[in-house]
């Protein structure tokens, strides 16, 4: 169910001066707290190079399930020098298909709860974004990269195949061709070759990146709840459909998003000259 469903956009809003931790029960491995209105979710087992365990990502799962009422956007990033060395190639045991099928199924519940959750994610990127890595960055809705940052698949070379939702999600981003020379000769493409090619949207200094996403994360929290569910629920499904279906719903999801209560005093703002005007280099 949305977030905002049965709420106004008035009891979404929290002071932006909480912060402290979520209190919800995660491994270890991950680590959770908010700063204001921005839910902030660290991989935390830079020992392993934030590889992804069942438990991480049942635990990922978790979080995205839990957020409280009042967050309005959550900020996705590592701990230590990489992102995520992706799958964690020690529980890589003997599986049949069945189980094999069930592992995959269960990434792909816990990377559908980011991409169609309760509120837009942002993910910052530095070091190895690999493998089941950029599967998880995939599913984020906005990606910031540190220069450090290099994206590989190297699941061909080892013998396996993608399992996180990566054959749908990244033929979208980066186009299927692109796709398979990662996969068949395990290459990598730089920080700078990834923005090129629309993996990030935004390209930050060695350790910015968390500063520049929080910043963002603030400003899209300080969206209406009402419009952020159209980007995030509406406008990728919208995507997919033939045009006249897209116009169709467009027309439908614009008329309801402009008749809330929010978007006319916001209106009003701007036409009294209240409101912000949009400007350039922000
Ligand atoms: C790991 C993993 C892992 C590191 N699973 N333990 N992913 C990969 O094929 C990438 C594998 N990892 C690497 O290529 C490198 O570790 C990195 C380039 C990411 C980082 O290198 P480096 O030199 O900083 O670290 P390291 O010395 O290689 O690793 C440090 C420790 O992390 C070491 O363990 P230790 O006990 O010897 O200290 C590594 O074994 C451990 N480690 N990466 C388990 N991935 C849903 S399907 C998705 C399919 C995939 O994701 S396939 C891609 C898997």
């Amino acid at each position: 169910m949305p977030a905002f469903a049965g709420m106004t956009a008035e009891r979404m809003r929290v002071s932006n001066t909480q912060s402290g931790s979520l209190r919800i029960k995660l491994p270890a491995s991950l680590l959770a707290e908010r700063q204001g209105d921005v839910a902030i979710l660290r991989l935390s087992r830079p020992q392993k190079r934030n590889a992804l365990d069942d438990e991480t990502i049942v635990g990922i799962e978790t979080f995205f399930t839990s957020l409280p009422d009042g967050i309005g956007a959550v900020l996705l990033h590592g701990e230590g020098e990489h992102f995520s060395a992706g799958l964690d190639l020690s529980e890589l045991q003997e599986r049949d298909i069945k189980q094999g099928i069930a592992h995959s199924s269960l990434w792909h519940r816990a990377f559908e709860k980011i991409q169609f959750g309760k509120v837009p994610v942002v993910a910052v990127l530095h070091g190895a974004v690999v493998g089941g890595g950029l599967e998880l960055a995939a599913a984020a809705h906005i990606r910031v990269a540190e220069r450090t940052t290099y994206y590989a698949l190297p699941e061909g070379s080892r013998g396996i195949y993608v399992g996180g939702g990566g054959s749908v999600r990244l033929p979208r981003l980066i186009g299927t061709a692109r796709m398979m020379d990662m996969m068949l000769t395990g290459r990598t493409y730089s920080a700078e070759e990834g923005q090129a090619m629309g993996l990030t949207t935004y390209l930050v200094e060695p350790g910015a990146g968390f500063a520049k996403g929080l910043e963002l994360a603030k400003r899209i929290a300080g969206n209406t709840p009402l419009t952020n569910f159209a980007i995030l629920q509406a406008l990728p499904r919208i995507a997919e459909m033939d045009p006249a279906a897209g116009y169709a719903i467009e027309a439908l999801m614009s008329s309801i998003a402009q008749a809330d209560g929010e978007a006319k005093a916001r209106l009003k703002d701007f036409l009294e000259k209240r409101g912000p005007k949009v400007k350039p280099g922000t």
